[in-house]
């Protein structure tokens, strides 16, 4: 089918939803197109603020979300919300009870939903979400909420995507030790400690407030991960969320932090493209002669493994 992106991409400036969803389906699914889309987007990036939210199964972060986007479509914000789902494969299956979840916001001309899946996409999270994260941001969202399942690898991994990182916890969930082992103390900029309307929710506070205290010892001038206690459910404490993102904000914006990160984001990203592309090509090698041939070479002693290395790389390299 042909596909006319600067006419898409001009549609979702204007803000139709259906040429914001087409723009993500072709970089989300690899299209022939992800480069045009790509270039045409790069211009028009660089506005929205991205909050990565993640913790435990059901500890709150999409009725958080949702809160949120309340509160900022309150203050006239557009919003863009990409649930990304790093354990499944399929798009959209997992996540539609969020849909039903955000059901208040998916009349808004002024929010975008959309749910991602990232297993068995090369490069995973690290590779999609930026993407689609472009698309919302060119689309002209001041606010991109990024939810992730906090699994393994991926909370961390969003958390180098986003511009502030929110870790939910909440009462009861054991998540407090857990916070400790999966390094989540490490990686939140605000943490919040949700379902306040249970028992327990003061000590969950208590015992992180003891955790975030144990590492080094904090600079004057550096940043203290405020704890935020909430019932989502109810948007209790939702706007000293927001009141706590836009601190953090003014304190990265104050110190080039800002910059410093998205550099940083930019540069991960560039690496994540190079080695997938890389490891493709590696791929097409691997069932072909020139890397068969090379390890005939080490066996038999005539070459050694880096300079094959060095030879494969090179035979990846050329076009
Ligand atoms: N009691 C109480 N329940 C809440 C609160 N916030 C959310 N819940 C409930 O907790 C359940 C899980 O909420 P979700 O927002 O779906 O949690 P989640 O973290 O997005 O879950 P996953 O995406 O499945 O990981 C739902 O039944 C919510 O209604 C709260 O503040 N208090
Ligand atoms: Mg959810």
């Amino acid at each position: 089918m042909a596909v006319d992106v600067s006419e898409l991409v001009e549609q979702a400036r204007e803000g139709r939803p259906r040429a914001v969803a087409r723009l993500i389906s072709l970089v989300e699914g690899a299209s022939p197109h992800l480069r045009e889309v790509m270039a045409a987007l790069a211009p028009l990036c660089g506005n929205a603020y991205v909050v990565g939210l993640t913790g435990s199964p059901g500890v709150g972060k999409s009725t958080s979300t949702s809160a949120l986007v309340t509160a900022y479509r309150r203050e006239g914000k557009r919003v863009g919300i990409l649930a990304v789902d790093p354990s499944s494969p399929f798009s959209g299956g997992a996540l539609l009870g969020d849909r039903v979840r955000m059901g208040e916001h998916a009349s808004d001309p002024g929010v975008y939903i959309r749910s991602m899946a990232t297993r068995g996409h090369l490069g995973g999270l690290a590779w999609a979400a930026p993407q689609a994260i472009r698309v919302l941001d060119a689309a002209g969202c001041d606010i991109v909420l990024v939810e992730t399942v906090g699994v393994g690898q991926s909370e961390v991994e969003i958390a180098a995507q986003a511009d502030t990182s929110v870790v939910l916890l909440a009462p009861g969930m054991g998540d407090g030790i857990q916070a400790a082992k999966a390094g989540i103390l490490e990686i939140g900029d605000v943490y919040v400690v949700n379902k306040a309307d249970r028992d327990g929710a003061d000590a969950t506070v208590r015992e992180l407030n003891h955790m975030l205290g144990l590492g080094e010892a904090r600079s004057p001038g550096d940043w203290r991960p405020p704890i935020v206690k909430t019932v989502a459910a109810r948007s209790e404490g939702v706007e000293e969320v927001v009141a706590a993102l836009e601190k953090h904000r003014a304190w990265m914006d104050e110190r080039g932090v800002l910059a410093e990160r998205r550099a940083r984001r930019a540069a991960r990203e560039i690496e994540t493209i190079a080695v997938t592309a890389l490891r493709e090509r590696m791929g097409e090698l691997r069932g072909g002669k020139r890397l068969d041939a090379l390890a005939e070479k080490v066996v038999g002693g005539t070459l050694d493994p880096y300079a094959a290395a060095d030879e494969l790389v090179a035979g990846v390299t050329e076009q």
